[in-house]
């Protein structure tokens, strides 16, 4: 017969089967370096922006320190977190991007 601990780890696997995943934001930190144009392509080729959209968010990020790319399940926002790195250090930017519990 099952223990009451065995029970809550049975009750808590059903609560987890019903709860949608946790998702994640991807998000640009400003810096005084990285060259704007830059920002926008990666805004461009990672996250699918027009270029108008990318640089509303470009520009966000510049004038409030962060902002939103997009919302991701775990493994794609930690992918596209690593992406985005290492396409700025190829170039040579210190451009940083992190991601959140949404
Ligand atoms: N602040 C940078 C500049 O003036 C532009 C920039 C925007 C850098 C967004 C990083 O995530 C960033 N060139």
């Amino acid at each position: 017969m099952a223990t009451k601990h065995e029970n809550d780890a049975v009750l808590e696997r059903k609560v987890e089967a019903l709860r949608p995943p946790p998702m994640y934001q991807v998000l640009l930190l400003n810096d005084d370096f990285t060259p704007m144009d830059f920002v926008i392509l990666i805004l461009q080729e990672h996250f699918n922006k027009d270029r108008a959209s990318a640089t509303q968010i470009m520009l966000k990020v510049h004038n409030e320190g962060r902002g939103v790319c997009g919302v991701f399940s775990k493994d794609i926002a930690s992918t596209k977190v690593e992406l985005v790195l290492t396409h700025a250090r190829e170039y040579g930017h210190p451009l940083q991007c992190v991601m959140e519990e949404a």
